[in-house]
């Protein structure tokens, strides 16, 4: 991208009136200013998030959907509202089809012992991706093991990209679900989902998208892409954690048996027979992280007043320079050179453990990720037993790819 460009995009989305909703970032560590790129693990909070925690707990807290009483009314009332802020900002059809999780796994395994355990038959195939992240995999492999089905395994080339004709020969009469990342935490890989589900649907295959990745970073409309299942984490949306959605289509929803059982799952309880609740409550036993999912609704409201267009360009542009620059440095390999990325740059450092570069960034104020990402197999394909994994946000600035620039110098002159 031309300077002209890069000023234009800076000019469009102002990074600096970005940052002063985030308290966080005004901090210093070891006397460095905070330099924080390790946003795909968890994105920092801005202070509406914090002062509707706050807030919550200052004039509202109760339990939902119990009491009477005042207290309990607004509580279950903001709650709700929540649900259909996601609703809407999903474009989902139905406040029946917004679960709320405790996050992108809770997601992911109540599909794997609902829809998996009912659907799921001896000789059956599940259809993940090699660059699935450990929460993609393991429910999975738990289903698999328990009914005798199988697990299979999508490709990918060498800059780290689902082959797509494999995909597509995977896809089989025994396939009963097939689910993928929309993108690579490890790889930054963003793939090609709506494509995708098109063809697993033209073979009749139901597709859960494993969102955490992309919900940060694109505005995402589970409607157009036509998902089935759909998971994501309000914690990398810079919302709190522990709260998560699973989008379902309620036709599916609607045929799956609970995930578990106990308070505000049923309709009615005798000894000898239990009628569950309508959906969405069918799914969310027990009393809920009420706090944080009002919380939550204040991070969408602060995502859903963003332009998303510029943040993309400005996004892109930043992992293009950071691209850059960490390329121009000898002895650095970037593992995950797809066409399509979003903001995950993953390298390793000729003649440098993983965890040395994390440690000595982090003196210089960097926090960055170290390690295989909850994504081994990924690791196994590059044959690394370990990368350095820098991710952005929105909030990230071209300064602080120069204060990673200069803090692996540094990691260079010590191991030189
Ligand atoms: N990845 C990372 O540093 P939870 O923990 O349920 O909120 O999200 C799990 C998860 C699922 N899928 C993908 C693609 C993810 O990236 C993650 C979380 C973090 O990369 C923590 S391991």
């Amino acid at each position: 991208m031309s300077n002209t460009n890069t000023i234009a995009v800076e000019q469009a989305f102002d990074v600096e009136k970005i940052r002063n909703d985030f308290p966080i970032l005004k901090q210093s560590v070891y006397g460095k200013p905070l330099v924080y790129l390790d946003n795909a693990a968890t994105s920092q909070k801005p202070k509406m998030v914090i002062d509707t925690l706050c807030r919550y707990y200052t004039k509202t807290n109760a339990n939902v959907h119990r009491g009477v009483h005042f207290l309990s009314e607004k509580a279950s009332h903001e709650y709700e509202e929540t649900r259909e802020k996601v609703r809407q900002y999903i474009n989902a059809s139905s406040h029946e089809e917004i679960i709320f999780t405790r996050g992108t796994t809770e997601g992911i395994n109540l599909v794997a012992q609902t829809f998996g355990r009912q659907n799921v038959r001896e000789g059956d195939e599940i259809l993940i991706s090699t660059m699935e992240h450990h929460s993609n995999i393991v429910p999975w492999q738990m289903l698999c093991s328990e009914g005798r089905a199988t697990l299979k395994i999508i490709p990918i080339n060498d800059k780290g990209e689902i082959i797509v004709e494999e995909y597509e020969r995977l896809l089989t009469p025994r396939t009963t679900l097939t689910a993928f990342a929309h993108v690579s935490n490890s790889l930054g890989t963003v793939n090609s989902v709506k494509h995708m589900i098109e063809i697993a649907h033209n073979k009749n295959v139901p597709v859960l998208i494993d969102g955490a990745q992309a919900m940060p970073h694109y505005r995402i409309d589970v409607r157009d892409l036509d998902a089935d299942f759909y998971s994501f984490s309000s914690h990398k949306m810079f919302g709190p954690t522990g709260i998560g959605v699973l989008y379902g289509k309620k036709s599916f929803l609607e045929s799956m048996p609970p995930y578990q059982g106990g308070g505000d799952m049923i309709k009615s309880v005798t000894f000898e027979k239990t009628l569950y609740n309508d959906l969405p409550y069918k799914f969310e036993a027990g009393t809920p992280n009420i706090a944080d999912t009002i919380a939550f609704g204040a991070a969408i409201d602060y995502l859903g007043a963003l332009d998303f267009e510029s943040i993309q360009e400005y996004e892109h542009e930043l992992l293009e320079y950071a691209t850059e620059r960490l390329s121009a440095i000898e002895g650095i390999n970037i593992i995950g050179t797809a066409e399509h990325k979003a903001s995950v740059i993953s390298f390793t450092l000729e003649g440098v453990h993983p965890h040395d570069i994390g440690t000595i960034l982090d003196r210089e104020g960097i926090a960055i990720r170290t390690g295989h990402h909850c994504a081994q197999p990924v690791m196994q394909r590059f044959g690394v037993p370990a990368t350095a994994r820098i991710s952005f946000a929105l909030y990230n600035t071209r300064e602080e790819v120069d204060a990673l620039v200069n803090g692996i110098s540094r990691v260079k002159e010590i191991f030189a």
